[in-house]
């Protein structure tokens, strides 16, 4: 279990003072320039043998993503962008680390862009999180005037500057390259990749983009040592994590707990229970609407971290659980999730622009009862078109909710299309 000396992030739900003052008090920003002088290869040596995954959902080594920025400097400038377009449904743990610790992330920042050769730093927070962006900026302001960043930041000879910058609203503009052009002041569409951000990222430059937390815990591993922090959760899955449990548990929270824990332990300890008791449970999402949803059984001796999720047919993503309780429509639920995807879409390749349509049009019909059984086996063969086939993973994130859902609740989609033909529908039809 966790001990409260191994937490990275000390103030969540604000118990302390979030202000440099409060932030000094906790450990943040002790020894920064130290760390600086080990220099920018040995930084990410210890970032890459901490076993740090990106914590934004898709898991990459940041150690790795790190070591593909240029080393020599081709006249191009560098940036790191900071992704804190927190927008997955499901998803708010971000948004604990800038309310109540935006030190740590500013520091991080500091670190992370001098460890690729990056003057200035750019977050793009997510246009509704006004209180955030409040604290965050205050908190900026503060290291400006103290001079830990700015000119000379914290004394190494290090000139840095971070930015601000707040979205207008769009769930798309949370993948990485189309973050890249609304920073730029264009329309929020994602790039083709390759040529990947560390190649050609803002304004054409190398720019890494990694997720709010991934950047927020590189100060604590590099005081700490990249084997304090590899000493938790699994190989390949190490680490401490911020989690978030939303739905129908007790007790729904953001906390910070090791890797690699089972998941009905995680709920129980945390959520305080299931709603009405663990056999109440119905379905989980692990990881943000695009994981597909697992049944009560095949979750019951599951361990949340990155290869148990992989390799039982969902995803790890964001770690952020939403737990559905036998109250939940699920068919229904699934359907919610479809249209917001078929809304997210930006429309500009095809596959995605008409197949979320297509899928949110079949789902209509599914949880009115109307479709007939066969449809079940189209949907999931026109998820299997968009997935793969497309810019960015929101063509995927469509995709896999459906298969989650056909895989592990077949019965159901069947059970009302049965019941609508034989004029049972009552409390199961859809408004
Ligand atoms: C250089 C290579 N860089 C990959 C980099 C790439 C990116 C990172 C991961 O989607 C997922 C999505 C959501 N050379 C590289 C390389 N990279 N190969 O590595 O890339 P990728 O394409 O695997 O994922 P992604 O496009 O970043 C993220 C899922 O996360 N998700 C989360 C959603 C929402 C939030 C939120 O609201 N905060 O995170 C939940 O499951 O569906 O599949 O940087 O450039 N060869
Ligand atoms: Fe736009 Fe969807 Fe294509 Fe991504 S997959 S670029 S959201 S149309």
């Amino acid at each position: 279990m966790l001990s409260d000396q191994d937490r990275i992030f000390t103030n969540l739900y604000g118990m302390h003072d979030r202000s440099l003052a409060g932030a000094r008090k906790r450990g943040h920003w002790d020894g920064t320039k130290e760390i600086l002088a080990r220099g920018r290869d040995k930084i990410v040596e210890e970032v890459k043998a901490s076993g740090l995954r990106g914590r934004g959902g898709a898991g990459f080594p940041t150690g790795l993503k790190w070591s593909f920025m240029p080393k020599e400097s081709d006249g191009r400038p560098c940036y790191l962008v900071i992704n804190a377009d927190e927008s997955e449904p499901g998803t708010c743990k971000d948004r604990e680390i800038m309310r109540h610790d935006p030190h740590t992330l500013i520091e991080g920042a500091l670190i992370a862009s001098f460890a690729m050769g990056a003057h200035a730093a750019y977050i793009y927070i997510r246009g509704e999180y006004i209180r955030e962006r409040e604290a965050l900026q205050a908190a900026i302001d503060e290291c400006y005037d103290a001079g830990l960043i700015g000119r000379n930041a914290c004394g190494s000879g290090y000139d840095f500057d971070l930015y601000l910058h707040h979205g207008a609203g769009a769930y798309i503009c949370g993948e990485e390259t189309a973050l890249l052009e609304s920073l730029e002041g264009k329309k929020g569409m994602p790039r083709m990749k390759p040529p990947f951000p560390a190649g050609a990222g803002l304004y054409g430059c190398p720019t890494t983009v990694n997720n709010v937390e991934s950047i927020a815990v590189t100060p604590t591993i590099l005081r700490r040592g990249p084997d304090w922090f590899a000493s938790f959760g699994r190989p390949n899955n190490a680490g401490t994590k911020l989690f978030a449990l939303t739905g129908h548990v007790n007790t729904p929270c953001v906390f910070e707990d090791q890797m690699s824990l089972p998941v009905r332990e995680l709920i129980e300890k945390h959520g305080g229970g299931i709603r009405g008791g663990w056999d109440n449970l119905k379905a989980i999402i692990p990881g943000g609407a695009s994981c597909p949803v697992l049944r009560r059984d095949q979750i019951e001796d599951g361990i949340m971290d990155f290869d148990w999720m992989r390799e039982n047919q969902s995803s790890f993503g964001t770690g952020c659980m939403i737990i559905m309780d036998q109250s939940v429509d699920v068919v229904k639920a699934i359907w919610r999730l479809s249209k917001f995807f078929k809304h997210e879409s930006c429309g500009q390749c095809t596959p995605c622009r008409e197949g979320t349509g297509w899928m949110m049009r079949v789902m209509d019909r599914l949880v009115r009862g109307e479709a007939e059984i066969e449809e079940i086996d189209m949907l999931f063969d026109v998820s299997k078109q968009v997935e793969g086939h497309t810019i960015c993973a929101l063509g995927d994130a469509a995709a896999w909710p459906i298969q989650g859902l056909i895989r592990n609740f077949r019965e159901e989609i069947e059970d009302r299309i049965k019941a609508r033909k034989t004029g049972r529908m009552g409390a199961m039809a859809a408004e």
